[in-house]
């Protein structure tokens, strides 16, 4: 069995914080070697996934650079998407912080499954858990996960998981 319609996962968080390496690595399976243009705007991308009963499903994912100017035309590109990643990076603190602007700006997020994801777990920066916590109770997210596109930690897991609960969200008509 297949699923006809595509199912939008949209990306998005502070530049350089790895998001584009993500998608990268989920596509192609492998960390970009020769480093990637700055996403200017957005940029989109598809990959078909398999669920856990056999069901196919394409992935379009939407990757948002990272710029201020972006973040205001975000709600406009990401607001009938079925899933929303959050991306932020450790080693920089302030990255989780800046995603409140980026839900403020969305202010949907009980609509679409909400991931939250720390990037670049090779570096071996963490946050306390309890920072975290408080993200996630905060805001409606539904799962967190520690990827590295460097390793491939947890990369595609993200989107695997991501398409498992879109599929399972019973409001959605496929
Ligand atoms: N060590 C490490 N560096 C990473 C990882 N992912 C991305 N980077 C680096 O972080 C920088 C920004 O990555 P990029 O994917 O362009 O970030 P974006 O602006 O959020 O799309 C680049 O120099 C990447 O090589 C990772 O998992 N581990
Ligand atoms: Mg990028």
């Amino acid at each position: 069995m297949s699923i006809d319609r595509p199912l939008k996962v949209v990306i998005a968080g502070e530049k350089h914080v790895g998001k584009s390496s993500l998608v990268h690595r989920f596509i192609h399976e492998q960390f970009p070697l020769k480093g990637l243009y700055s996403t200017v705007g957005f940029e989109f991308t598809l990959k078909t996934v398999q669920l856990e009963d056999g069901t196919s499903v394409v992935i379009h994912v939407y990757d948002f650079g990272g710029e201020p100017k972006f973040r205001m035309i975000f709600p406009q590109y990401a607001s009938d998407c079925d899933g929303l990643i959050l991306a932020f990076d450790p080693s920089r603190e302030e990255t989780l912080d800046l995603l409140h602007e980026w839900i403020r700006v969305y202010g949907r997020e009980n609509e679409s499954v909400n991931f939250l994801v720390s990037t670049k777990a090779d570096l071996g920066v963490t946050l306390s858990p309890v920072k975290i916590n408080e993200f996630r109770n905060t805001h409606q997210i539904d799962e967190y996960f520690q990827t590295s596109a460097f390793t491939g930690e947890n990369t595609q897991r993200v989107f695997q998981l991501m398409a498992e609960r879109i599929y399972k969200k019973p409001k959605r008509a496929m």
